[in-house]
């Protein structure tokens, strides 16, 4: 018998991870099988593309009708340091969508959600070293706190109604395919962009502010892999901790100055500090290890030669040919 296609719908596909996710999923399932949907158009995205308010249930029903969806990339979402500026707006935002997600999927028998947690969601109580998956989660950021609510509303819908959500707590995510979206690992992309056009870096964080990242390629394959598990190895039904390294914003520098030797940081702390000294330094990933053999293959010095390599043309000036 034919495998039944599958038609998979990305909310958010404007963002810093439906962005770099997109090629991937349209690889895997085919152009016409993946619909993108965003509150804007697309820059310069060709494929599939749907305007799409998540946080309306009946325009999220249509879409889900429509496609005949049977997998929602759920990755919208009102990031850390952005969401302190608005906290109702932020909570509002990002519990409407997800729970209109969760209802909409349950109804319509889509077989799969993936909406991602985040470090984020641990807090002043949890062990600040390799934090184990089961801790107290504190969270003291807005985003934060809807992440715990994810969490929670997600192993509900998969209790009570059977509804397959799986989940990943990203750590801070790197990439070089879009621009920095108000979150407090941000710092760690925009450092690139300025090094690389020959310019220092003012970073918002201290010198010494360890925390746990991973580069893109891993995110993405670890999300794909996660949702291609089987669903008896699946034990998380909140968000499975997930590790790529832990750095400090001098040790990033660092890595850097292997390429620009005369890069130079300055270290201006703002508000985001205490966000950041609020999450842990490093990240127990053993669950996911054991259950869907998780393993990371980008350290620092290879991102950081990925992230100079891709962003350089961006920069280039552009040479003309005569
Ligand atoms: C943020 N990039 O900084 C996100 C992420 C762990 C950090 O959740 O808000």
């Amino acid at each position: 018998m034919a495998m039944k296609r599958e038609s998979i719908l990305v909310i958010g596909a404007n963002g810093q991870i439906g962005t770099a996710l997109l090629p991937l999923l349209r690889t895997q399932f085919g152009q016409s099988h993946v619909i993108a949907t965003d509150l804007r158009q697309p820059q310069s995205d060709q494929g599939l593309f749907e305007l799409l308010d998540a946080t309306k249930p009946d325009a999220l029903t249509d879409v889900v009708r429509r496609y005949r969806i049977t997998q929602i990339y759920h990755l919208a979402a009102v990031l850390s340091a952005k969401g302190e500026s608005d906290p109702i707006w932020a909570w509002n935002l990002n519990m409407q969508t997800v729970l209109n997600v969760l209802e909409v999927a349950r109804l319509h028998k889509v077989k799969k959600v993936f909406i991602p947690s985040s470090i984020a969601a641990f807090g002043e109580h949890a062990p600040k070293y390799d934090t184990p998956q089961m801790a107290f989660l504190d969270p003291a950021t807005v985003y934060g706190i809807s992440k715990v609510a994810t969490e929670n509303w997600s192993m509900y819908y998969h209790k009570r109604y059977g509804l397959d959500v799986r989940s990943l707590r990203y750590p801070g995510v790197i990439s070089y395919q879009s621009m920095p979206g108000g979150g407090t690992t941000d710092y760690a992309v925009s450092i690139y962009h300025e090094a690389v056009q020959g310019h220092n870096f003012e970073c918002f964080l201290s010198a010494d502010t360890l925390l746990p990242m991973i580069y893109m390629d891993d995110a993405l394959r670890a999300t794909l892999e996660l949702m291609d598990a089987p669903e008896a190895n699946i034990s998380v039904r909140t968000s499975y901790n997930l590790a790529g390294m832990s750095f400090t914003p001098a040790e990033l520098t660092k890595a850097i100055q292997v390429h620009f030797p005369d890069f130079v940081t300055e270290y201006k702390p703002d508000f985001r500090q205490a966000i950041a000294d609020s999450w842990p330094k490093t990240i127990d990933d053993s669950v996911a290890q054991q259950d869907w053999g998780w393993k990371p293959a980008f350290d620092l010095p290879r991102m950081t030669q990925e992230m100079i390599t891709n962003l350089t043309p961006v920069y280039q000036p552009l040479v003309s040919t005569l």
